[in-house]
């Protein structure tokens, strides 16, 4: 069964405050869409053609590049549309922000941490909010489009939260400045999405 692009779970102006239409147009048609395009033609015909996108991700490791790049691409975007929502409350709630306030110190300590995860990757790459096995909160950032769920990544865990830090992904409008996307970005993560998924973690 080949994968499919799935649908943004609202428009492509919703997240303007942050990120403009034009940008999530490209980045969900064009770059998202080549990632499953290039994933399904790696595995056609061979022994992962029935594979979950999971079981990919998490035996990256042993496949192939094309594999692991593209299978990583396809998680992470399909990811990443789901922790971001024009509505966003602005700050986490409930036991999930008291977990945040006793692992960082606050939650404007996290976000700095996460931010200069994002801003020290070098070249492209994605920073992550990850519960860990044992389940404490961790900050990580991954090059090209692995993530934490890889068996092959230094610092491994459940995602909860993540940024798309390659250039596709800001350009437009923010250029070379990475940091000032990072920043804005706060502005549209789905909080109910993030607490939702650190639950299921936990
Ligand atoms: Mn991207």
């Amino acid at each position: 069964m080949a994968f499919t692009l799935p649908d943004l779970p609202y428009d492509y102006d919703a997240l303007e405050v942050s990120i403009d239409a034009r940008t999530m147009e490209i980045h969900h048609t064009k770059h998202h869409n080549a990632y499953i395009t290039n994933l399904n033609n790696a595995i056609a015909d061979t022994e992962l053609a029935d594979k979950s996108l999971d079981e990919l991700i998490t035996n990256a490791g042993s496949l192939s590049p094309a594999v692991r790049n593209n299978g990583g691409g396809h998680w992470n975007h399909t990811f990443f549309w789901n922790v971001m929502t024009g509505n966003s409350m602005g700050t986490p709630t409930g036991a999930l922000a008291e977990e945040i306030n006793s692992t960082f110190g606050d939650f404007e300590s996290m976000k700095t941490q996460f931010n200069t995860a994002g801003a020290t990757q070098f070249g492209s790459g994605w920073a992550w909010l990850t519960v860990s096995a044992d389940g404490k909160l961790e900050i990580s950032s991954t090059p090209n489009q692995d993530n934490p769920l890889m068996d092959c990544v230094k610092t491994k865990g459940t995602p909860i939260l993540g940024l798309d830090v390659w250039e596709h992904a800001y350009y437009l409008r923010y250029q070379n400045l990475r940091p000032a996307y990072m920043q804005a970005w706060w502005d549209v993560v789905n909080w109910d999405k993030v607490s939702e998924l650190y639950a299921a973690a936990k």
